[in-house]
């Protein structure tokens, strides 16, 4: 438990820190901040051509749609846009996969994933999923 909620503050940490990492650099005219480049989280390697797709928003109600049905080894396309600063849902866990895709603002995500085997699968937020949704595979 200790090692998970240090785990936890390393996160918050981190994304908290992203904004900031810039070294000190010698003063210059007139020159914007270069906007953090966000990497499109692809978590699952394979493309999934053909997949199913499922759009996911996070709202101030959090995931919406917050239960999601599939078919067990059907290839899903989540397409998740994040509309909302109202939550800490910036990040996107899927339970028992090592898929974490960070949810930059207003900005599409896809995520494919392919569920192995029937049952329910939480989602959500990178702490602990306090905010989160359910992928019912069957
Ligand atoms: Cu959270």
């Amino acid at each position: 438990m200790r090692t998970f909620i240090a785990l936890i503050a390393v996160i918050t940490i981190t994304a908290c820190k992203k904004d900031e990492a810039k070294a000190p650099e010698p003063v210059k005219a007139v020159e914007a901040p270069k906007a953090v480049e966000v990497k499109p989280a692809v978590a699952d390697a394979k493309p999934a051509a053909g997949a199913r797709v499922v759009e996911l928003k996070v709202t101030e109600d959090g995931f919406v749609p917050g239960n999601v049905t599939l078919k067990n080894n059907e290839p899903v396309k989540f397409i998740v846009t994040r509309t909302t600063d109202a939550t800490c849902a910036t990040e996107l866990l899927i339970s028992g996969t090592d898929i974490k895709a960070e949810l930059p603002l207003n900005k599409p995500v896809e995520i494919a994933w392919t569920p192995t085997k029937a049952g329910q699968v939480k989602f959500g937020c990178a702490m602990d999923m306090m905010v989160s949704g359910m992928l019912l595979v069957e």
